[in-house]
């Protein structure tokens, strides 16, 4: 009974995780996968690591010091029910599965639920920042029972990344809510990229700077209010010259992204929970545009401006799509928290927003100055509805929003797509608008299918008798 923690899953995320473990003092881990070659080649790669390497399940429970702690980093989905069907043989009650892949929330409700009735406690652990997180510290969303985090929390506090002195993890809720923030932050980062993305192809289009050159202007913002890890990178990928060609990689590079589903999971999600994250919908179909080559190539005639645009001042326009670019980043975000919030409230979750903040400032691909703020926002107004309407916020916004409307109404005109700039604008001015046309939505749904109305000057719910004479009666409140 060597280990005090096992890892299921040596592909590159477990392999990594595991490796993570080993380096943190006091800790000795079990390793197990299903063919024996991974293991045996991690084992023989990492002699410092110490690996207590297991062939069997019932070698690798043996193995471990009691209660039992395994750590599963296998593929989503079929292959994940088929690990812990087999722990679940040869684990006992009290013993701790967390499972570390990116599951679907819902799989993680009914795995908790299925394991605790043999007693075994069951974590859904979100974990960020791809292999190099896993290796030297990634941003951990771990769910799961009280009880498990007790075991868990110094074990997963020694190996996530830190930030501010902080470690990235925190117990995030009950059962499937680890799975869940994990799902939302993907959500955010694809929102994130495309809108990175915009900011990129409308500098390149209005300015005629090289990707080169466009790495610098966002160099030179990672430096600011802006500084993230995906800006960051983005000045990398820019500046990166393809070795066969000597052209711009950007430029040799398919246009066509390609995406493993949590973004998708994002959106559905909050079309069940009612929750309007249109800039990660917008970023996620963006990616499902670019990836039709026939639907756009027979597209390519359609009429519309053609000729480009140069902008009058490239570094006016430059700093315009900063200010856009950062005001459509916060709607992104408080959207995200706002799918957070209503998920808790769906699934019955004590999620502290605040502090999920704060466990994504390190490790993780959305890793972002920025995040701070929104800790402080909600360390100020816990119970905040609206995340961008903080004050720190509301400040970005005066400052930004001439910049957003101008660049959005310039990609508008001269025939530039900016789908996330443009929805997030307009997400913003839905929120501020004091009156929407939803008003005459209600009187049309009314009219076709009498689904009734209230009124703004007296309680009670309407309905016009439309194919009659038009009055209007009391009705029952049929939504
Ligand atoms: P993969 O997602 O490529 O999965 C490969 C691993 O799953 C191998 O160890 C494989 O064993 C094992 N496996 C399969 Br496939 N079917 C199995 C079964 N029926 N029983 C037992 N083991 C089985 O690995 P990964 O890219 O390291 O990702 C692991 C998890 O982490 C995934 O859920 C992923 O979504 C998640 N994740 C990935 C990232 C990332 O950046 N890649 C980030 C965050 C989370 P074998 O060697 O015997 O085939």
């Amino acid at each position: 009974n060597a280990a005090n923690i096992g890892v299921v899953g040596l592909a590159v995320m477990g392999s990594n995780l595991a490796r993570n473990l080993a380096s943190r003092e006091g800790n000795t881990v079990a390793v197990y996968n299903r063919s024996r070659a991974k293991t045996d080649e991690l084992v023989a790669e990492h002699p410092e690591a110490g690996f207590v390497p297991a062939f069997s399940y019932e070698e690798f429970a043996a193995s471990l010091q009691k209660p039992r702690t395994a750590i599963i980093m296998v593929k989503a989905g079929g292959p994940t029910d088929a690990v812990i069907d087999s722990l679940l043989e040869v684990f006992e009650p009290g013993d701790i599965i967390v499972d570390g892949g990116n599951a679907l929330f819902t799989d993680t409700i009914r795995r908790e639920k299925a394991v605790r009735e043999t007693g075994v406690n069951f974590v859904g652990m979100g974990v960020s920042g791809g292999e190099e997180g896993a290796l030297l510290g990634p941003s951990l969303m771990p769910g799961g029972s009280d009880e498990s985090w007790v075991t868990l929390g110094p074990i997963l506090r020694s190996i996530a990344a830190v930030a501010e002195g902080e470690p990235c993890v925190t117990h995030v809720g009950h059962d499937g809510a680890g799975h869940f923030v994990k799902m939302v932050h993907n959500g955010i980062e694809y929102a994130d990229m495309q809108l990175i993305a915009e900011a990129y192809d409308l500098i390149r289009r209005g300015t005629g700077k090289s990707p080169a050159e466009i790495a610098e202007v966002f160099a030179e913002w990672n430096r600011g209010e802006l500084e993230s890890y995906l800006i960051e990178i983005t000045a990398e990928v820019l500046r990166q010259v393809d070795g066969e060609t000597g052209k711009p990689l950007v430029d040799v590079i398919l246009d066509q992204a390609g995406a493993k589903g949590t973004g998708a999971w994002t959106v559905q999600t909050a079309l069940s929970l009612g929750v309007p994250v249109s800039g990660i919908a917008e970023a996620t179909f963006a990616r499902s545009l670019s990836s039709h080559p026939e639907q756009r190539e027979i597209s390519r005639d359609l009429p519309g401006p053609n000729e480009g645009f140069t902008a009058d001042d490239a570094d006016a326009f430059i700093e315009q799509v900063r200010l856009a670019l950062y005001a459509s980043k916060i709607v992104a975000y408080s959207q995200g928290f706002d799918e957070i919030r209503a998920g808790a409230a769906e699934y019955g979750w004590n999620i502290d927003l605040g502090k999920i903040a704060a466990i994504w400032r390190g490790g993780c691909i959305i890793r972002a100055r920025f995040l701070n703020r929104i800790t402080d926002a909600y360390v100020e107004t816990p119970d905040l509805s609206v995340l961008l309407t903080a004050p720190f916020f509301v400040d970005v916004f005066t400052r930004a929003q001439d910049a957003w409307r101008e660049v959005v109404a310039t990609s508008a005109k001269v025939g530039i797509p900016a789908p996330a700039f443009s929805s997030s604008l307009a997400y913003y001015d839905g929120l501020r608008a004091e009156r929407l046309p939803a008003a005459l939505i209600q009187g049309q749904r009314d009219f076709f299918g009498a689904h009734t109305y209230k009124r703004i000057d007296k309680p009670g719910t309407f309905h016009t008798l439309w194919s009659a004479d038009r009055s209007e009666i009391e009705a029952e409140d049929t939504h």
